[in-house]
């Protein structure tokens, strides 16, 4: 572990401030052109290893599968993807956003919305979690250009600060709540945020958030890690597989196995535990 690490991106202090007032916030020229392609790749081939078997379109899968093919903890499968989940930049922007001196890894994941893929629900993410408070963010890294009309996110402006509010079931299991008439978030609009490849988009992790449908004809090809602050503790006891399988009960630190600090960066990159999850979609629990 590096004591004394530096910042390898460093944000101005309006950055971390509209993160602080709005709960999401664009990062320019976070990588270069050919540093992405090459993240891309390694993510295209896990993403395409992952899902060999699965011949459906889109019209045959579930509500939820129709938002995006999701594949998470790519780099616990992938050593092409692990530079980009530990990505010493990142990790550093996400310890200034949270305004902390250690983080570790929550989870990556790949979310590719095809085309024809419906919208994502809106949502918060850290509800569906038993971590309660604990500073969190994610990165929304896409590997192409995108706008509304092929996937892009919205964002409730400030709606971070209104916490946990009644969770919304993206899976469709059962009917999702519709977040965004909630009574706290004031008759907010979302803001919808185009993004260049190269940038990233972070949200807090009560920042309630929707994607569009993807109404090109190529896939919107996305990555994102999460992170949150190191040094917090268990708030639940349902299930979550990450915490789960580092063995980590209510009320302990969330640390262990597959939940690396990345920040300060570690001297080496972390080796993958284990113990898997699922291949593809939301890792309930471990197994194919
Ligand atoms: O990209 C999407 O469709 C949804 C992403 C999302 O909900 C997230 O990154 O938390």
């Amino acid at each position: 572990m590096t004591a004394e690490s530096t910042y390898p991106l460093v944000l101005a202090p309006e950055t971390i401030q509209t993160f602080r007032d709005k709960g999401y916030v664009l990062t320019e020229n976070v990588f270069e052109t050919l540093e992405l392609a090459r993240h891309a790749t390694g993510v295209d081939r896990e993403v395409a290893n992952r899902t060999s078997t699965d011949k459906r379109n889109i019209h045959e899968k579930s509500v939820y599968e129709q938002s995006f093919v999701q594949c998470m903890r790519l780099w616990e499968t992938s050593s092409d993807v692990r530079p980009l989940t530990f990505h010493a930049g990142l990790a550093g922007i996400a310890a200034q956003l949270l305004g902390v001196s250690s983080v570790r890894l929550w989870q990556d994941q790949a979310l590719y919305k095809e085309p024809g893929g419906r919208e994502t629900d809106a949502h918060q993410d850290q509800t569906f979690w038993p971590i309660g408070e604990v500073p969190l963010v994610s990165a929304w890294v896409p590997f192409d250009a995108i706008q509304k009309s092929n996937g892009a996110m919205s964002y409730v402006p400030g709606s971070h600060k209104a916490g946990p509010l009644r969770p919304v079931d993206i899976t469709h299991s059962t009917e999702p709540y519709n977040i965004l008439a909630d009574p706290a978030l004031n008759g907010l609009s979302p803001e919808w945020v185009s993004v260049d490849p190269g940038s990233v988009v972070w949200h807090s992790g009560f920042t309630v958030h929707q994607a569009a449908a993807n109404e090109s004809d190529g896939a919107r090809r996305v990555f994102t890690v999460v992170y949150f602050a190191d040094g917090f503790r268990r708030t639940k006891n349902w299930p979550v597989f990450p915490l789960d399988r580092a063995r980590v009960s209510v009320g302990e630190l969330m640390r262990g196995e597959g939940l690396p600090v990345v920040w300060p960066v570690p001297d080496q990159l972390p080796e993958p535990p284990g113990l898997l999850g699922q291949s593809t979609g939301p890792q309930h629990v471990a197994g194919q």
